[in-house]
């Protein structure tokens, strides 16, 4: 009907192997286009994440694969959409355990490319949080631990 399947999906063995999946995944909405509807971009833990163009009328088109923003193999936990780069239109943050923080910027027209050297917490090192600043804004974010599955075992922190 609205053209939105997506699902959130997480296997009991995966959500045993770090309970931290458990908590779930989150849902970014901003016109990414340009055209004065709202779109949708939904995280996934399992699978791939997915943005739905809005077409109006309460429909929706799945434009994930030519939008670059996918972001398959990876535990998506969280995604905003924001003017990173002040270029005046939303740029995409996607957050996942283990992964850290990916920085998407948008051509204004809805496609994205990945600035994988935007100095975000693109590697393994320790990194709870971390600030960004700029003239527009400010952004946290939080990462969370990848914990091992061993209960005897030490957390291990990552981003
Ligand atoms: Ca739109
Ligand atoms: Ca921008």
């Amino acid at each position: 009907m609205t053209g939105i399947d997506f699902t959130n999906h997480l296997s009991d063995t995966n959500a045993a192997l770090n309970q931290i999946r458990l908590n779930g995944s989150g849902v970014a909405a901003g016109d990414v286009d340009g055209d004065g509807l709202v779109d949708l971009y939904f995280c996934g833990l399992e699978g791939r994440n997915a943005l739905y163009r809005n077409l109006g009328q309460l429909k929706f088109e799945d434009v994930t694969e030519r939008a670059g923003v996918a972001c398959s193999n990876q535990y998506s936990t969280g995604a905003v959409l924001a003017d990173v780069d002040g270029d005046g239109d939303l740029d995409l943050l996607v957050n996942a355990i283990g992964g850290g923080t990916r920085l998407f910027l948008n051509d204004g027209k809805g496609r994205f490319t990945e600035a994988a050297e935007a100095g975000w917490c693109e590697n393994m090192a320790p990194c709870p949080w971390r600030w960004r600043t700029s003239t527009a804004m400010a952004l946290w974010t939080c990462m969370w631990p990848i914990i091992a599955p061993q209960p005897s075992a030490a957390p291990v922190w990552t981003c």
